[in-house]
């Protein structure tokens, strides 16, 4: 199966189509790497072009996202591989008010791919949550995921709240989505940022130290 029915499938949100042809890609020999940064994300930014333009709707943005995350389950085995012993341990979570989870799931496996145990507390998550997972779990890193201007804001909300629970000295905290930027993470006191999931290991590793 060709890249090309890939990224259709994710674009018209054909959750079968895209599961089916990403399996037979793979078959085929097409990489994971390239199947996801060739055809699903490609097709996810050209959903979030049309939606901008008004011709795409939230229903449709929301089976188009099915799809991807039926292509993503088939690609997950190849994007993890599993190391024998984890090289640290990470809460990653979508910020306060915000549900999108497609970009904080594929960070969440590419860290695991590197051999980070992961906590993953889902989407819309309250800083108090944040809190009580890191004291809970006693991670070394948190990951927040934020993917409007307007939860932005959820991440300082958070950072402040391990502040105030004593616990942010504890952990390094990264942060990414597509409105976050190295300048905001600097403000917020981010001790990390990265703007793909490739680069999100990238600098876990480098903030733990870990080669
Ligand atoms: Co929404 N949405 N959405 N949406 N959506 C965007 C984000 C938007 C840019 C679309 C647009 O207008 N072009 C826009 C935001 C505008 C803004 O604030 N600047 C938008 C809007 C407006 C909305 C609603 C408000 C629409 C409405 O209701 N009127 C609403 C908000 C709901 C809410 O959250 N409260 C909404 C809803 C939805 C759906 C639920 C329908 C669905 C999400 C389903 C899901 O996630 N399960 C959805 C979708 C699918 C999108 C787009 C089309 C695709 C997002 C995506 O999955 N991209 C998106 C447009 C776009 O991004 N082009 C859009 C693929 C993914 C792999 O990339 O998430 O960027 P991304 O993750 C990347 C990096 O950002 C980074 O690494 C990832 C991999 O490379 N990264 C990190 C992410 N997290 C990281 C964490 C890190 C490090 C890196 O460290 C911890």
């Amino acid at each position: 199966m060709s890249l090309e029915s890939i990224y259709e499938a994710v674009l018209t949100g054909n959750a079968k189509a895209a599961a089916a042809d990403t399996e037979s890609a793979l078959d085929a020999g097409t990489s994971a790497a390239d199947i996801l940064h060739n055809a699903c994300i490609p097709a996810m930014t050209e959903v979030g072009r049309l939606f901008e333009i008004g011709e795409k709707f939230v229903p449709e943005m929301l089976i188009a996202a099915r799809a991807m995350q039926a292509a993503l389950e088939i690609l997950r085995p190849e994007l993890v591989e599993a190391e024998v012993e984890a090289v640290g341990k990470v809460v990653i979570g979508t910020v306060a008010g915000d549900l999108h989870d497609i970009g904080k799931n594929l960070v969440g496996m590419m860290l695991e791919g590197a051999g980070f145990e992961i906590i993953d507390l889902g989407t819309d998550v309250k800083p108090a949550e944040f809190v009580a997972a890191v004291q809970e779990h006693e991670p070394d890193l948190v990951g927040m995921s934020a993917l409007l201007t307007t939860t932005m804001t959820s991440i300082s909300k958070t950072i402040d709240a391990l502040t105030e629970a004593g616990v942010r000295d504890q952990v390094k905290v990264i942060i990414g989505g597509a409105p976050v930027t190295q300048a905001f993470a600097d403000q917020v006191g981010a001790d990390g940022y990265a703007e793909g999931a490739g680069g999100a290991t990238r600098v876990a590793k480098a903030l733990l130290g870990v080669k």
